[in-house]
């Protein structure tokens, strides 16, 4: 049967990328009970009659993974925008993404676009987080640099952009695609929550993989249940928790703790520890 990814999903119809090209489908009647359990990034069968530009989507293939806000099935990675000035970073919220989407089981690629504005800034957040590990890479979607890095990236993959308002990030996936035309404003324009367009997700075709436009990860708070795995989702940390005295350490103000001696020795960055702390604390009030 012909296979496909849904790229859209509105009032019933999801349009199915196929090697064919873009089918517009309907749902095959027990698929139409769960209708809700349908996503965009499923993989899927569909049937259509030889030659018909209309299918029908048969059945839902197993998910790799499965992200509820944006709703996108089979996400592989994120790729996290941040802009070197104008708006100025804000490092909390680029680790916030970065820990959801880690707690999400997603690889990170980490992104500072606007490398024109401040070439020599760009340089030293990028090898902050390179310096944890992340691929990162410095782009311009003005300037057009980066981008052919950028599109071996989302090749033959499905990524979500995720970022804050302003950082760029319709205006790299405009450079890559010039003919998505996607909708992009100045960053005086925007309220500074950012605007919050409405849409429903849809996946688009850049650089020979699927990408999401999309505002990001909305709960950036950490919930109670996550307080324990939060550790793990901080990359650099892993070397050092199997040695902490107490079994269960958080790595706060317990004795003994091998994350905070590796603070200490600047083996683990100050400011992503801080980070950590902020989070915890979020996730448990005593803490
Ligand atoms: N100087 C500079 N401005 C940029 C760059 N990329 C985007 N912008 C500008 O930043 C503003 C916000 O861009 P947009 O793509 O809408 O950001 P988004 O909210 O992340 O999608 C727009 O005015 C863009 O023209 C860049 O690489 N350099
Ligand atoms: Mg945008
Ligand atoms: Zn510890």
């Amino acid at each position: 049967m012909e296979k496909g990814i849904i790229v859209k999903g509105i009032g019933g119809t999801y349009d199915v990328q196929t090697e064919a090209g873009l089918v517009a489908c309907t749902l095959r009647g027990r698929l139409r009970l769960r209708d809700d359990r349908v996503l965009v990034g499923d993989r899927v069968e569909i049937s259509r009659e030889p030659g018909g530009s209309r299918g029908v989507v048969e059945s839902i293939l197993p998910r790799t993974s499965e992200l509820t806000r944006p709703a996108i099935a089979n996400v592989d990675q994120a790729v996290v925008v941040t802009a070197v000035q104008n708006p100025a970073p804000n490092l909390l919220l680029l680790d916030r993404i970065l820990v959801q989407a880690e707690l999400a089981g997603i690889d990170c690629i980490v992104v500072f676009n606007k490398g024109d504005l401040d070439p020599k800034g760009a340089l030293e957040l990028r090898a902050m987080y390179a310096k944890i590990s992340y691929p990162t890479l410095i782009t311009s979607a003005q300037e057009k640099r980066g981008l052919e890095e950028l599109r071996a990236m989302l090749q033959g993959r499905i990524t979500t952009l995720a970022g804050p308002s302003g950082a760029g990030k319709s205006s790299l996936l405009n450079a890559l695609e010039p003919g998505l035309n996607l909708e992009t404003a100045n960053v005086s324009a925007k309220t500074q929550r950012g605007r919050h367009t409405t849409r429903s997700v849809e996946l688009l075709s850049v650089g020979g993989g699927l990408v999401a436009d999309s505002p990001g990860f909305s709960r950036l708070n950490i919930e109670p249940e996550q307080q324990r795995d939060l550790q793990f989702a901080f990359p650099e940390f892993c070397d050092y928790l199997e040695s902490c005295r107490f079994r269960g350490c958080l790595h706060h103000q317990e004795p003994g703790c091998m994350v905070k001696d590796a603070v200490q020795r600047g083996e683990i960055l100050e400011r992503r520890y801080e980070h950590y702390l902020i989070m915890l604390g979020e996730a448990a009030p005593r803490y």
